[in-house]
């Protein structure tokens, strides 16, 4: 019990407090700081390099394979903001390049230098939150490939700055055999120059592993009690370690992650996460989903923790012994994907928790496309994907199949070694888990036969409209239309000026949530390519990627990825719309007009 803990601990903490704080250099065990303004984010322009301007690695990685559709100039809206600050050509050239290289502006993260402050994110509850005095170390385990310098740098000097001494046994960094010339050296250089050996522990891969196996090794190499999993473009925010590793102490098979906030891969602005939980689509993708009033109302309401069944994957923390006992990872699964929804389904149907814990606040950068691929140019997420339906997903597995009917026949390795870690943990099947962690999930009846497709405009089904009108975004002040024939399949959306009369303008909004264009073509998100823009689909009546809620807040939230429809630039005659994480903002709100 969280509140008897606390009660227990609450004298002997605050004499603590009393006797400590100030009396030395030392760092407080906790510190109250105030919010920071809201200026506290804003990057200060350094025409220099400035501390953050290590020299820049030239090599140029593989393009992502499945980056969305429109060219990376035309989804970086905000880059325009700043074309003021590009002092001279070199500038540009390292924007340009980190864009290329990166997939966000390194130039903005140079200036930042290594060190900055963050806006408190938290909700103003979790300032008074009192921690026990004693708490498993941990080992922080951050993988990297072909990272930007300033970007890694941020990371690692992050997790010094705003943990407490004893609290941090040590940062392991795995360098999954990078290929910029510099990084390397810059990297032993630094922590030799800046005397880090103490805390930081650079591990290298011989060859490339991929961000799986690389954790693997890291944890290997590990001897705190807790791991703690970074990507290397994160910052982690005001005492962000204790409320991870309280509930880990209290119950070693709780893996806990933070709530993920936002760095702008355009502007690299901190800006807060709403409260969200991580779900799935029989796609499996990850996606978040809104937090059951259930979870909310909690006793320990915003300061408590959210169960969550999946966690996205990059940020967590879970007692050492017990990554060990419940079989690390898969380490048949290669570079990138998959790994997340695995490691979610093994913790909960092996007798395990996963919790989000709102207090704790870690950023990371949200890029656009991933800026690298894996060295065969496999599709590593589909061989991940095959790899951890087989082992967890008993008859559920068709779900996915069905999609992705190509992969039936795909080979996907031996998975003998992940099914006896499942025999041995006696672990529960996946309808349990369906039925008692994730009940959301939509689950296509029966279960082993592909959907039926309905037909709307056929005449077998008509589902009642709610709503019919012209789709006027709020921030561009245009309405979204077909970019070419309202009736061509698979036809992108764009927004053009609205035309009250224009019959080719008209959506209507029916029961089952769906968005049909014109009385013929349902919009549609890829459940296979979340990363594409959404598209103009024959409508299948099965929900999940054409199911949209227009809610009163205006946003059009789509379910099946998680994501809000959002106008890329809306300044631009493009007038491109894509999916992007729910923020609220005017480029996300949608009115639907009769
Ligand atoms: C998300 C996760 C990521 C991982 C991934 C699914 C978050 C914030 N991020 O994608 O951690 O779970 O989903 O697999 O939840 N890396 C290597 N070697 C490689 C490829 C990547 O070391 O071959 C490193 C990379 O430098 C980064 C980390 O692995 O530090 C995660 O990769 P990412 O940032 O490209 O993944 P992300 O955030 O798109
Ligand atoms: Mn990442």
């Amino acid at each position: 019990c969280y509140g008897c803990l606390f009660t227990s601990v609450t004298w002997s903490v605050l004499l603590f407090l009393y006797f400590s704080l100030g009396q030395d250099g030392g760092r407080p065990t906790f510190r109250y700081v105030p919010i920071q303004g809201p200026q506290a984010h804003r990057f200060q322009p350094r025409f220099s390099k400035g501390p953050g301007g290590g020299p820049e690695h030239g090599i140029t990685a593989v393009p992502a394979a499945g980056a969305g559709g429109n060219k990376q100039a035309d989804l970086s809206p905000e880059m325009g903001h700043f074309d003021s600050m590009i002092f001279n050509e070199q500038d540009q050239e390292v924007r340009d390049m980190g864009y290329h290289k990166h997939a966000f502006n390194v130039l903005i993260s140079n200036r930042l230098g290594y060190h900055r402050d963050l806006p408190d994110t938290r909700d103003d509850k979790c300032r008074d939150m009192i921690y026990p005095l004693s708490l498993p170390a941990a080992s922080v385990v951050i993988c990297f490939f072909n990272e930007a310098f300033s970007a890694l740098l941020r990371t690692v000097h992050s997790v010094l700055d705003r943990t407490p001494a004893y609290l941090l046994h040590e940062i392991i960094l795995v360098d999954d055999s990078s290929e910029l010339a510099d990084l390397k050296e810059d990297l032993d250089s630094y922590v030799q120059q800046h005397k880090l050996q103490v805390k930081v522990k650079v591990v290298r891969n011989e060859k490339r592993e991929g961000l799986i196996r690389g954790r693997m090794i890291g944890a290997s190499h590990a001897t705190g009690e807790v791991l703690v999993f970074l990507d290397s473009h994160c910052e982690v925010n005001e005492a962000w370690l204790q409320p991870l590793l309280a509930p880990i102490q209290r119950d070693h098979k709780t893996v806990v992650c933070p709530v993920i906030d936002i760095i702008s891969a355009d502007t690299l602005a901190y800006s807060p996460s709403p409260i969200v939980r991580g779900g799935f689509n029989w796609g499996l993708h990850f996606k978040w989903d809104t937090v059951p009033a259930s979870e909310l109302n909690s006793p320990d309401g915003a300061v408590g923790s959210i169960r969550s069944p999946t966690m996205a994957g990059g940020l967590f923390a879970m007692d050492r012994k017990y990554f060990n006992e419940l079989g690390q990872y898969d380490s048949g699964m290669d570079i990138w994907g998959g790994e997340n929804l695995e490691i979610s389904f093994r913790i909960w149907m092996c007798g395990g928790q996963l919790l989000i814990i709102p207090c704790a606040r870690v950023g990371h950068i949200f890029r656009k496309r991933r800026p690298y691929g894996s060295p065969g140019g496999q599709d590593t997420m589909a061989h991940n994907s095959l790899r951890l339906a087989h082992v967890w997903m008993d008859e559920y597995k068709e779900q996915y199949l069905n999609l992705r009917p190509e992969l039936r026949e795909r080979a996907y390795g031996d998975i003998s070694e992940r099914q006896a870690v499942r025999q041995r943990l006696q672990c529960r099947s996946f309808k349990w888990y369906l039925d008692t962690i994730y009940p959301e999930m939509q689950v296509a009846s029966p279960h082993n036969k592909p959907q039926q497709p309905v037909f709307v405009n056929k005449g077998l089904r008509r589902p009642k409209v709610l709503q019919r009108g012209r789709l006027r975004n709020l921030k561009a002040d245009k309405c979204l239309v077909a970019q070419g024939r309202s009736t061509q399949k698979g036809g992108a959306v764009v927004l053009r000026s609205c035309d009250t009369h224009n019959p080719e303008q008209e959506w209507a909004y029916d029961e089952e949530h769906e968005l049909i264009l014109a009385g013929l073509l349902c919009l549609d998100m890829s459940e296979i390519r979340s990363s594409d823009p959404p598209r103009l689909m024959k409508c299948h009546g099965s929900g999940g990627s054409q199911q949209w809620t227009l809610g009163k807040s205006n946003r059009l939230y789509q379910v099946s990825v998680g994501q809000c429809l959002a106008v890329v630039d809306p300044i631009s005659p493009k007038g491109y719309v894509a999916t992007a994480i729910c923020n609220g903002s005017q480029s996300q709100q949608w009115q639907l007009e009769g």
